[in-house]
């Protein structure tokens, strides 16, 4: 199973909305065939497996293991667990159920009927983490949500004097914006509030990476985003959540999502989000955006860089209750890794 974590790895990237799938074929504890899916629409990583298999006939002796349960529907490909049983396949080890509610249980209930040895919930939780963000998409309704901030080593976020039109104050070095950018690359939408569109004008793309530019997201309850914005220039779409009051229509790639007063904007926005199956979101700001995701507990990843600088006055950094579960140290930052249970 960890041969399949390793090989569905590669297609990292590529599968979206997919899964990451592994999958190795064992014949007397020797492996015989192995494959991942690489990209969606295109064959299952069983499929790949399987075909990798030389002798076929030996098939009929062997174990196939995969990190996601084997799929049962017709989508833009054929049924795994038809293939599986095609072949005479007698033991399958499955990492994970898959959580899509067209398979999710009934890929394991083809196999047994069919007569197969079926386990499952072998290294489970590396197979659910692998796929974080396509579980919580499919389990919650709700994207993945990642938050991300930078704070001086007395935890603020801005010097006090935010009000000017002011160069933005780096807290972090060149290394940690670059891995920052990698990490927008690696996620389908970005979100900030009109706060920080406002005072830092942010561009919110992939410049220091490459990759595809995430959705952007703007929260502006007020409309207060002022027309000639970076994050309007049409180069890459841009949802912007405002009022029903905002007369701005939809523009190339611009949409303006108009929601009623008294609603919980956040809901709003995940359900907005889950419609358009986008499974993951990096929220960079500002501080009021980022605690209004964690005073309604919808995170579940945050990201914190902490500077050598201090500003001893300003805006405070977020207060978060979470597990920390990496600390590393780069050339003069600490990121800290928290996970929300
Ligand atoms: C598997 N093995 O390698 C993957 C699976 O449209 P399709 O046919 O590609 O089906 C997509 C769904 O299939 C996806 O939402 C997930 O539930 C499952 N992915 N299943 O048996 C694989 N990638
Ligand atoms: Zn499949």
């Amino acid at each position: 199973m960890s041969r399949c974590i390793q090989l569905a790895k590669n297609g990292l990237g590529t599968t979206y909305p997919n899964p990451l799938v592994g999958s190795v074929i064992v014949l007397n504890h020797k492996i015989i065939g192995e494959g991942w899916h690489y990209k969606a629409g295109e064959p299952h990583a069983e499929v790949h497996a399987i075909n990798s298999v030389k002798d076929q006939s030996l098939l009929k002796e062997a174990t196939i293991y995969v990190s996601l349960e084997p799929c049962s529907h017709y989508g833009k490909t054929p049924p795994c667990s038809d293939l599986i049983i095609e072949k005479g396949i007698k033991k399958v080890v499955i990492g994970t159920i898959d959580p899509f509610a067209k398979v999710s249980g009934s890929g394991v209930k083809k196999l047994m009927n069919a007569g197969c040895d079926v386990v499952v919930g072998v290294l489970e939780k590396k197979c659910n983490d692998l796929n974080k963000r396509f579980f919580t998409f499919h389990n919650k309704k709700r994207p993945y949500i990642i938050l991300k901030w930078a704070q001086t080593c007395d935890h603020f976020i801005a010097p006090i004097n935010t009000n000017t039109e002011r160069k933005p104050i780096w807290i972090t070095n060149p290394s940690s914006r670059q891995l920052v950018h990698k990490w927008r690359a690696e996620e389908s939408a970005i979100l900030v509030g009109n706060q920080t569109v406002i005072k830092d004008n942010p561009k919110l793309t992939i410049r220091e990476w490459h990759g595809n530019h995430p959705t952007r997201i703007a929260i502006d309850l007020t409309n207060k985003i002022p027309l000639k914005s970076s994050i309007l220039d049409q180069t890459t779409e841009t949802i912007i959540i405002t009022s029903e009051e905002n007369k701005e229509e939809d523009k190339g790639n611009t949409q303006y999502k108009k929601v009623p007063k008294n609603t919980n904007v956040l809901t709003e926005i995940c359900d907005v989000l889950y419609r358009k199956e986008i499974q993951s979101i990096i929220i960079e700001g500002g501080r009021h955006a980022i605690q209004s995701f964690i005073d309604e507990n919808l995170w579940d990843e945050a990201r914190v860089f902490e500077g050598n600088t201090t500003f001893e006055n300003g805006i405070k950094a977020p207060l978060l209750k979470g597990n920390l579960i990496a600390e590393e140290k780069t050339v003069n930052d600490t990121l800290r890794i928290y996970q929300n249970d």
